[in-house]
C-alpha cells in the first residue's frame, strides 16, 4: 500500500487554516495511532531493586518529616513513560512508602483505588473505612475508591510497603481528586470470609461493596502450599477476589499471589495487560520477551509491558519463591480489549 500523506505535504496556509479552527488531518497520524498487528508501547520492562531504593527511602525519613509529606513515598517510575509521569505502566502506579515509629499519615479519601503489599517491619496499621487493619509482611490491604484511610505505627522499626494504584488511568480520565478528613471512629474489622460464609441481613443482600479489606499473607501462603501439593498443577496462583461477588478484589487492577516451586520455570502467554511482579519470598528470574532478563531477590519489583510473553523461573533447588502480581486485566476485560496470544 502507498505510504500515507504527511503533514509536511500539505501547504502551510492550509495547515494554518486547520489549526485556526481546531481541526487536524487524520491521515498523517493514522499509522502511529493504529500500528500494524501490535500496539506501540511506551512501557519498558523495568526493575526496581529494593536494596537500591531502601537507603534512599530511609533517608527521605530523615529529610522530610511526615507532616511535610503526608505520604512519604518514592515512586517506582517507568523511564519509557518519562519519570515525571510517575507511572509503571499505562494503568499502574507503584510506590514504596515509609512510615516510622510513632508517625501518623492523616485520613483522606480519593477516587483512585489503592492496595498495599507490606514489605518489611511490624507494628504499623492502616485504618480503612473505620476498620483498623494490622500490616504484616506479605499482607495485601485494599483501599477501594472513596474509602477513608489513614496509617499509624505503634512499633519500633521502620515499616515499608508497596503501594499499587490505578492512578494513571484515573488521572487520564480527569477523575482524580482527594478529600482530607479527621481521624476515623474505629469499628471492628469485618471477619475474614472463609468457608462459604458472608454477613447478611434479612431481606437485604450485600452490606458492603468491598466486604474484605485485608488478605493476610499467612493464609495466602498456606493456600499456595496446599495447591502446590498437587504435582499436576503447573501454575500455582491465587487471585485476590471479592468474597461476596467472586469478582476481582478491585475494579481496575487485578491482584494475585503466585508460587514457583524449587527449580520451576513458568512460561506466561503474551497478554494485552501490563503486569508487575514483586517478590514476597525467595528469588525469581523474570525474562521479558525481547526486552530484559531480570534477577529478582526478596522485595524486588519489576514490570512487563502488555502483549509480551514473560517467563518466570525459580533457580533455587530447595526454596519455593512467592510473588505478588498486579496487572491491568480487569480493566482490559471490562473494555473488551483483553487478549492472550
Ligand atoms: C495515597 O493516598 C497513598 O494513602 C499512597 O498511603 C500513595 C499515591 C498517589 C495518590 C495517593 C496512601 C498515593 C496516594
Amino acid at each position: 500500500m502507498d505510504a500515507l500523506g504527511r503533514l509536511e505535504d500539505l501547504p502551510q496556509d492550509y495547515r494554518d487554516a486547520l489549526s485556526a479552527q481546531n481541526l487536524v488531518p487524520l491521515w498523517p497520524s493514522l499509522r502511529a495511532l493504529l500500528p500494524p498487528h501490535r500496539p506501540a508501547a511506551q512501557t519498558r520492562a523495568t526493575l526496581w531493586r529494593y536494596q537500591g531504593l531502601r537507603p534512599l527511602l530511609l533517608r527521605a525519613g530523615e529529610l522530610t518529616p511526615i507532616e511535610r509529606a503526608e505520604r512519604r513515598v518514592l515512586v517506582l517510575a517507568n523511564p519509557g513513560h518519562g519519570l515525571e509521569k510517575m507511572q509503571a505502566s499505562p494503568a499502574i502506579y507503584l510506590g514504596m512508602q515509609l512510615l516510622l515509629p510513632g508517625e501518623w499519615a492523616p485520613a483522606h479519601r480519593h477516587t483512585p483505588n489503592a492496595v498495599r503489599m507490606v514489605v518489611e517491619g511490624t507494628g504499623a496499621h492502616t485504618t480503612v473505612d473505620g476498620q483498623k487493619l494490622p500490616m504484616e509482611r506479605g499482607d495485601l490491604i485494599l483501599t477501594p475508591t472513596g474509602l477513608w484511610h489513614e496509617h499509624g505505627h505503634d512499633g519500633t522499626e521502620p515499616v515499608v510497603w508497596l503501594d499499587v494504584l490505578d492512578l494513571p488511568v484515573v488521572v487520564y480520565l480527569e477523575a482524580s481528586y482527594h478529600v482530607n478528613g479527621s481521624r476515623q471512629p474505629q469499628r471492628a474489622p469485618a471477619p475474614a470470609l472463609g468457608g462459604g460464609l458472608r454477613p447478611m441481613r434479612f431481606f437485604e443482600r450485600a452490606a458492603h461493596p468491598y466486604p474484605l479489606l485485608r488478605y493476610p499473607w499467612r493464609e495466602a501462603r498456606a493456600a499456595l502450599e496446599a495447591l502446590a501439593a498437587d504435582a499436576e498443577r503447573e501454575c500455582v496462583q491465587l487471585a485476590y477476589l471479592n468474597p461476596e461477588t467472586g469478582a476481582d478484589a478491585l475494579q481496575i487492577l487485578g491482584f494475585s499471589a503466585l508460587m514457583l516451586r524449587p527449580g520451576q520455570m513458568l512460561a506466561l502467554p503474551a497478554r494485552s495487560p501490563a503486569a508487575v511482579f514483586h517478590v514476597i519470598e525467595g528469588n525469581a528470574d523474570v525474562h521479558v520477551d525481547g526486552q530484559a532478563d531480570f534477577v529478582l531477590g526478596e522485595a524486588d519489583t519489576c514490570c512487563a509491558p502488555g502483549y509480551t510473553a514473560v517467563r518466570l523461573a525459580n533457580r533455587s533447588a530447595t526454596r519455593p519463591a512467592f510473588l505478588f502480581v498486579a496487572d491491568e486485566s480487569p480493566l482490559h476485560r471490562k473494555l473488551g480489549l483483553y487478549e492472550e496470544r
